[in-house]
């Protein structure tokens, strides 16, 4: 099936990847609905929604405190870094991902389309501003805008919030004219994430995944190839560059 795959994507013009949690796995980052995942051990409704947030801003930026000071910790794994050298070998190569942990940038990727957002920035409720912030462990929590006083948020997409809308259309419009499409580390739940790869299969593009279990996705795919991304990536990539 390796073989297959390779073959596929040689003859491919453009190749989308939608990445998942599941991708910073290897690196020792939770993923959210797995075993150990984070939707195990906290309520998504009390930590990720603006409810959450206008609610408690503390008890929420305490949690991404702590997530960033893990993130902090972390090195991007083998399948970060495949996915990284594609951006160089492919011209119309589109790295497309959910997670806001900034791993794929850190292993070289410099096109990253982030749906989710980053949890490296952080945005004024006020004014809108965004601004980089690698601040581990944060000094004022909840932290405060410097030019305006107002509280800071992380500059992610939680629950009930729409995605930036320029992003999603692209992220739409790359996947429905795609030629194959990977589909790495993610449990295809969220919307609208989930309906990437629907838009590339029904536009007649191949669809692999690779994922360590199968999902709603699998059995629509051409190729489902179970496994740990960080294993199974550069097992394509040594076929490809061979
Ligand atoms: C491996 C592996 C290895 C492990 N190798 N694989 C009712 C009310 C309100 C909203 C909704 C509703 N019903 C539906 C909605 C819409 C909602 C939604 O989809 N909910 C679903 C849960 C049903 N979506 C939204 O609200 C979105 N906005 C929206 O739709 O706006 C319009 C709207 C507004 C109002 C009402 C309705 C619509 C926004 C979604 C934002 C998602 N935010 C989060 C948090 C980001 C910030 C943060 O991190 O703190 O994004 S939630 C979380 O899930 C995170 C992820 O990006 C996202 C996807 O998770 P992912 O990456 O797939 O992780 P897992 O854990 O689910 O899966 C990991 C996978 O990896 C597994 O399959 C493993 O097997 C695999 N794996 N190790 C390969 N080594």
């Amino acid at each position: 099936m390796l073989e297959e795959i390779i073959r596929n994507l040689k003859n491919s013009k453009k190749i989308v990847v939608l990445t998942g949690s599941g991708v910073s796995a290897e690196s020792g980052i939770p993923t959210f609905r797995g075993k150990d995942g984070l939707w195990k051990r906290f309520r998504a409704e009390e930590l990720a929604t603006p409810h959450a947030f206008s609610r408690d801003p503390k008890l929420v930026w305490e949690w991404y405190n702590w997530r960033r000071e893990i993130i902090a910790s972390k090195e991007p794994n083998p399948a970060h870094k495949v996915l990284a050298s594609w951006e160089e070998r492919f011209p119309e190569f589109y790295l497309i991902t959910q997670n806001i942990d900034g791993l794929h940038q850190k292993a070289g990727s410099k096109k990253v389309i982030e749906l989710h957002g980053n949890i490296w920035e952080v945005k004024c409720t006020k004014e809108g501003i965004i601004s980089e912030n690698r601040e581990v462990p944060l000094k004022e929590i909840p932290p405060k805008c410097s030019s305006c006083g107002a509280l800071l948020r992380p500059n992610v997409v939680w629950f009930g919030e729409s995605l930036d809308q320029a992003t999603l259309n692209r992220a739409i419009d790359l996947s429905t004219n795609c030629d194959i499409m990977f589909v790495i580390g993610t449990s295809v739940i969220v919307q609208p994430a989930a309906s990437l790869p629907y838009f590339a299969l029904k536009e007649g593009a191949s669809v692999v995944e690779i994922n360590i279990e199968e999902t709603l996705l699998t059995p629509h795919v051409n190729y489902f190839l179970k496994g740990k991304a960080g294993e199974i990536l550069p097992e394509l990539n040594k076929k490809l560059i061979s």
